[in-house]
């Protein structure tokens, strides 16, 4: 098994930082020592295989992107990154780890969705990956399947109380659903927006011209945020079920989960980029010259961007601060414009709903440092450490200490990244929802499992280097 060291940085965990040596020994990291140590009387530099030199920068445990959906049938089309394609590019950006969202659809069996899921992250994947599980038909069978998802390393599920038709969940679904979280530990997480109320209001402004994308956010008010928000908590906290509240962006939304957390609940929520640095105005005031005001299409997601006038952005920054919020997922979710995202002209609600982010989570998330928004060790916790305890892979993921994996990025404070699909882009779209972010900072090298994927301007990785990850019960419950 080759050794490596990577030698000079600053080794930066959720609680400090420290100059400090780090030994990896074939997949797993085997001793943090002092710069210049020696092992039993060798010098480890001269004694590897292999040296890395990190002077200046920091050295990281590997991004989690804990909310990816790879290859997802949704809106009329697919998600347009492959797992292949899409891992890579997660790679390239000092994410190490994902969990995707593995799907049961309407009619279908969970154990028949799974498996179909299985089948095609299998050998595809850069880097490790695990499951949540959809439960997009909450019946009898399901809630029977349900039990041994644990079993299969799944110990999260997912519910919707928007998309009718879809993937939604009623309130008599939810309750059932939640009883079984209560009792084997599967943490439940869930997309809080009201969807049948939100459809009525998207067909109402379609029907009277309001066709543009910038609608999408219209119809999906915040209150109808705050309202499902406060029905998920009401209903976890009547069952005993840990909640998680997926993509949160409303800061009537945080407010709840503070309110809830305040008394004592397992209560818990993640925000995305584009809720921190996009906004409903920037949609509305979106116009190119192919597009026209179908530009703002680029950016329809759910939950959608939220009005900067309201303050919801630096409400989710605060959050994170304050750990109201506690991790910062991606919802990568990538459509093209072309073929996919334009089956929405003229129509909004038929806008394939999502945005690709996976790529510049590690990077946007950087530069909250760079701005004051939050701290070096808040950036590691919030996207790698916690990831890996809320979903029950601390101590293997999101730590550098010996027995763990060596998932670890060497990240460079004095470089720069240009993001935009002519420059930096490896996602499989068309378009980068972050065209012309620039970041101070950039990811100079990434480990995964002590094989190096990246190495500068370098890709080394393959195709099948990552594995399925069995996770254990959430770690984070108080
Ligand atoms: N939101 C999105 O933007 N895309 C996929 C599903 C979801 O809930
Ligand atoms: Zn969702
Ligand atoms: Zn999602």
């Amino acid at each position: 098994m080759a050794t490596t060291l990577i030698t000079g940085g600053t080794v930066v965990s959720a609680t400090g930082r420290a100059a400090a040596d780090v030994l990896i020994d074939g997949e797993t990291i085997r001793a943090v020592l002092e710069p210049g140590s020696t092992l039993l009387g060798t010098d480890v530099a001269a004694s590897v295989d292999r040296v890395i030199d990190a002077t200046g920068k920091y050295v990281i445990p590997g991004g989690i992107d804990a909310h990816t959906h790879m290859q997802l049938p949704f809106g009329g089309t697919e998600a347009s990154d492959t797992f292949e394609t899409g891992t890579r590019a997660a790679a390239w950006g000092g994410t190490t780890s994902i969990i995707d969202f593995a799907v049961q659809t309407h009619g279908q069996r969970i154990e028949d969705g799974l498996a179909a899921w299985h089948a095609k992250a299998a050998g595809n994947c850069a880097i490790d990956y695990g499951f949540h599980q959809i439960v997009g038909d909450v019946n009898e069978a399901s809630l029977e399947a349900m039990k041994k998802l644990p079993d299969e390393g799944i110990t999260s599920f997912k519910m919707f109380m928007a998309y009718p038709g879809v993937f939604y969940s009623d309130d008599a679904q939810i309750l059932k659903a939640m009883q079984v979280s209560r009792d084997t530990g599967l943490l439940t997480m869930m997309h809080a927006e009201n969807g049948p109320a939100i459809d009525v209001l998207a067909a109402q402004l379609a029907e009277s011209g309001k066709t543009d994308p910038y609608y999408h956010g219209i119809a999906r008010a915040w209150e109808m945020e705050e309202e499902a928000t406060h029905r998920a908590i009401m209903l976890a906290k009547l069952t005993g079920a840990p909640l998680y509240i997926v993509h949160v962006s409303a800061k009537q939304a945080v407010e709840q989960l503070a309110w809830a957390r305040d008394k004592g609940q397992n209560v818990f929520g993640e925000t995305c980029p584009q809720y921190l640095y996009l906004s409903l105005e920037d949609q509305l005031g979106a116009r190119s010259d192919e597009w026209g005001a179908f530009e703002g299409a680029k950016w329809v997601c759910s939950t959608p961007l939220r009005s900067r006038a309201e303050g919801h952005q630096d409400s989710m920054w605060q959050a994170l601060r304050t750990n109201d919020l506690q991790m910062v997922s991606t919802d990568h979710c990538p459509f093209c414009m072309k073929d996919q995202k334009e089956l929405g002209l003229g129509d909004f609600r038929k806008i394939p709903n999502g945005i690709g982010s996976i790529e510049h989570r590690m990077d946007l998330m950087y530069q909250g440092v760079v701005t004051g928004e939050i701290t070096l060790e808040r950036w590691v916790e919030l996207t790698s450490t916690t990831p890996a305890r809320m979903f029950g892979l601390y101590g293997t993921k999101g730590v550098i200490q010996p027995g763990a994996d060596a998932d670890i990025v060497v990240y460079d404070p004095n470089g720069h990244t240009s993001i935009g699909l002519d420059k930096t882009h490896h996602m499989n779209m068309d378009y980068s929802a972050w065209e012309g972010y620039e970041i101070d900072g950039h990811v100079d090298t990434v480990l995964s499992r002590g094989k190096v994927l990246v190495d500068g301007n370098e890709y080394l990785g393959a195709k099948g280097d990552g594995r399925f990850l069995k996770r254990g019960l959430t770690q984070y419950l108080t």
